[in-house]
Formats: structure tokens, sequence, C-alpha cells
């Protein structure tokens, strides 16, 4: 944001010019909708956060641990009705809330309306998951006694969230994290704390209290740290890089105390197999949507292409068409199907890599790096051995192998990279898809589809690996790891009978 508190990025007189001049013809509904989407983007400024100290994160943590026992004594249904309310007032802030991301994230306009409804998703989908979860379980035992199961919160959570879903994940975190009955300190990404602070905002309006969760913004390097550290802290949730939730994960193990448990969802070097039987159009479709889409900055994007021989220069040839049929640029044009890299570090470290594959593989298309917008234009490049494709690259790049023989060699090979997340299987023939899906590493088996845009409830998401400890968020088991759990048995013969347990 600038000093003076105006929006970030120029208004995007696109919008509003010759291309867009009004929405004339629109479906009433939809036309309503992008008037308020506009309207919202027309005052949008992204606010500045202030970074709080080591010392800050400290006091915070302390805060955090006195706030636990009450939150988590509330009924399950309190803390799962803020949940609610926090969805309704964040579906009913939807168009402010799209036109912060576009501008602090840089977000496409329709991946900032997916992901706010996936925050939404999240808040509603772990309120009903934890009701379910947190009610106490009669188990079957013997004749004179009474056991009981019963999921609570752990204490003091970390929470730190990645720039690339800087609302829905954060937010899926936390509610998570909060709902189980924990309390939060949350560290989001430091290039988007302001649609974080948005989500705290509506958090606490629908009835969290301050201290329950509070939002410590900065590095990495120093505020996370500094909360890692803290004695206080009960459990840490991380998305980002690999070796930063190794980082984590020795952090926590260096300290004095109790075991503090990490739910870690990392990279990925994600592949779709092609077979001979597939449909080159599906494959095509599948392939853009799920390599260049958010400009490849997921972690659940394609980044390496296998095509069986026979179909491959079909395959590649209508990859390059449609690849390069995108619009690259402006991320507030409504028309933009790629938008920037977040930042100059993120558009350094992919241009690396393209200067890399420029030696060592073939381009198949024409480059289009602007270091000015952080723009990259979708690239392709064949490489002839899937080992070459071992590293993450966070932008639009695919890499693209022809392959012969048995598909489970390529699988395993695949698997021997090291990560665990999504994978894409394109065959008309049912029986090889699931014993490749078997066989595969990878959290995410999608077959004959894309492989991004995982839905809450629906495709529970994360992996294994390099990519991550699961449990899968958005899954039924996601919400048990925030928990503690405790077996309570009693000897119902003594002291005159039945106890009447849990019955207020
Ligand atoms: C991430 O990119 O950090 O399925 C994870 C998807 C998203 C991925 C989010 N849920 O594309």
């Amino acid at each position: 944001a600038s000093e003076d508190g105006k929006p970030a990025f120029a208004l995007p007189a696109r919008l509003y010019g010759a291309q867009r001049p009004n929405s004339e013809g629109l479906d009433p509904a939809v036309a309503e909708h992008r008037e308020r989407l506009f309207a919202a983007w027309r005052q949008v400024a992204v606010p500045r956060v202030p970074e709080a100290s080591a010392g800050e994160a400290s006091a915070a943590a302390r805060r955090a641990a006195e706030a636990f026992d009450a939150w988590n004594h509330r009924p399950v249904a309190e803390r799962a009705a803020v949940l609610r309310r926090a969805a309704d007032a964040m579906q009913a802030q939807l168009p402010p809330l799209c036109a912060l991301l576009v501008a602090e994230a840089r977000k496409t306009w329709p991946d900032a309306i997916a992901e706010v409804r996936e925050a939404i998703d999240f808040l509603r989908y772990y309120a009903t998951e934890a009701e379910r979860l947190l009610a106490p379980v009669e188990l079957p035992g013997p004749t004179g006694e009474r056991n009981t199961l019963r999921l609570h919160g752990r204490g003091a959570w970390v929470c730190i969230s990645p720039w690339n879903f800087p609302l829905a994940i954060f937010t899926g975190q936390v509610a998570a994290a909060l709902v189980t009955g924990n309390t939060v300190l949350a560290k989001p990404a430091e290039q988007t704390p302001a649609i974080a602070r948005e989500a705290v905002r509506l958090l606490h309006a629908a009835g969290v209290p301050a201290e329950v969760l509070q939002l410590l913004h900065g590095p990495g390097e120093t505020v996370g740290a500094a909360l890692v550290a803290e004695p206080a802290v009960a459990g840490v949730v991380f998305t980002g890089s690999t070796p930063v939730a190794k980082a984590i994960q020795r952090a926590l193990a260096a300290k004095d105390g109790p075991i503090v448990p990490l739910i870690a969802e990392t990279g990925g070097v994600n592949a779709m197999l092609v077979d001979s039987s597939a449909l080159p159009e599906q494959v095509a479709d599948a392939v853009v949507q799920s390599a260049f889409r958010s400009a490849g900055q997921r972690c659940s994007a394609l980044r390496l292409l296998c095509v069986h021989e026979s179909i491959a220069d079909g395959v590649i040839e209508m990859v390059r068409g449609a690849a390069q049929a995108l619009v690259v640029g402006d991320p507030t044009d409504l028309a933009t199907d790629v938008g920037p890299l977040i930042d100059a570090e993120a558009f350094d470290g992919v241009a690396r890599h393209l200067a890399r594959l420029r030696t060592t593989a073939r381009a198949l298309l024409p480059e289009g790096e602007d270091a000015t917008t952080h723009t990259v234009a979708p690239q392709l490049f064949e490489i002839r051995h899937v080992a070459e494709a071992s590293q993450e690259i966070f932008g639009p790049v695919l890499q693209v192998l022809r392959w012969r023989g048995d598909p489970k060699d390529v699988i395993a090979q695949v698997n021997a990279l090291g990560y665990g997340l999504t994978l894409g299987l394109q065959t008309r023939i049912d029986s090889r898809a699931l014993a490749l899906a078997a066989q595969a590493r990878a959290g995410n088996v999608y077959v004959n589809r894309n492989t991004i845009g995982a839905v809450v409830g629906v495709q529970p998401f994360g992996g294994e690996g390099l990519s991550g400890t699961g449990p899968k968020a958005g899954g039924p088991h996601y919400l048990p790891r925030f928990c503690a759990e405790q077996t309570l048995t009693i000897n119902t013969t003594a002291a005159g009978g039945n106890v009447a347990l849990f019955s207020a």
C-alpha cells in the first residue's frame, strides 16, 4: 500500500473503458454482482498492518495460554455458532474481500471469488464437523463400568499460513483450531497481512474473544520463529515450503517441555500421466487449468506432464495453442487468465529455474517474463527423464516428457521424487486408473480432470512425504489432530451405582 492509504495498484481503467463499458445485456443477478465487485474495487485500499516484535509475540503466547481453559470449556455448539456467524459475515462482505485479495495478493477476480467461497466453506464445514466429533462417545465395555471418549482442545496453537491462499488457508487453519477449543496465535504470510486482519476482524465480531485469537504479523524468521519457540505453545499448523516445515519441526523438537505436534502442508512436484487412450482435448483443457491457473502458484499445480509417445505430438500441440491463447497480465482486468507472481523474490526464483531449463531442456513456448510487473507467460519445456523435474517451480512453468512401455514405471519414478501431493491420470481404461492410483504416492489423485481446486468437505486435500504430514484439510480427519483425547472409565458398581455423566 502507498503511504497515504490510496490503492496500491492503479484503478483498472480497462474495466470501465471501451472493453467493458457497462453491464448491459447481462443477466440482472450477474450484473448486480459485478457492480458490487467494482464498487468495492473503487474504494479498496490495502491498509498497513503493524509488525509484532518478538516481545509482543511472547506476551501474546502467554495470553493465549491463559485464555485456553475458558474457551475450551465452552460448549462446542457455541464455538460452532461463532464460526457460522463469521461465515455469514464473510458472505455478506464478499465484494470488499475479493477487492482486497486482488489488490493485496494480486489474485485474478475468478481466483479471488473462489477463495472467499473456500474460506466460507471451511468455516461452515469445520463448525459441522466439530459438533459431530466433540460429542462424547460412549464405548461398549464390561458390565459395571462406563467408558466415554471425548475430544477437546490442546492449548494455544500457532497457525502459520501462506500468501497464495491468504484468506482460505488462513481461515481454514484458524477455524479448525478455534472450533476444537484451542486458542490461536495467527501468523499470516508477510506479503498478505491485510486480508488476514479482515478475517480476524470478522471472527472477533462473530464472538471470538480478542485473547482467544491474536494476529501477529511479521517475518517468519523473527515473529514466526519466536512464536514456535514459546514454551506455552501446544501445537503448530503450517502451510508453506518443505524446508520451513522442517525448520519448525527441528525448533519444536529442540524445546524443553511437552512434545508439540506439527501439522504441515508443503510443496509438490505434481505429475499427470496420459496414456494412449486419453482424449487429447480433455487433456489439454485439464493441463492448462492445472499448470497455469493462479499463475501456477498453488502447491496442487501441475508441474510434470507425462504423455504416451503415441499421442504426444498432438497433445503438446494443443497445450501450446491453449497456453498461448491465455491472457497474461493485469489481475484487475476481468479478462486476465494469468496474473503476476506475488513479488520480486518469487519472480526471481522462477526466472532462475527458467534460465536453467533453457540450457537443459527444449523450450516449446516463447519467452515471456516481465521483471517490472512480475508476470510470466506460460512456459513449456520438454525434458527426457522424470528426475529432471525434481524441484518445485512455483510459477506457470510446465515440463513435459514422452513415455513408452509400462505406465507403472512412470508412476514409480514420480513416487521416487519424494513428494506426494496431487496426481492426474488421463485414461479411458478404468482398471488402469484404479491400479495406478493405488500405486501412486499422492494425497489427491484426479482422473480425467484437472488437478487443482479441491473442494472443502468433498475432496479433502493434502499430501505425504515431502508434501506434508497430513491430515487433509477439509476432510473428516483434520479436526482430531487439533485435539487431545480423554478416555474416562468409571466403575459404576462402586459408591452406590450409576453416575450420570454429561447429562447437563
Ligand atoms: C496450496 O496451494 O498451498 O486444491 C494448497 C487446490 C488448493 C491448494 C491449496 N486447495 O488447488
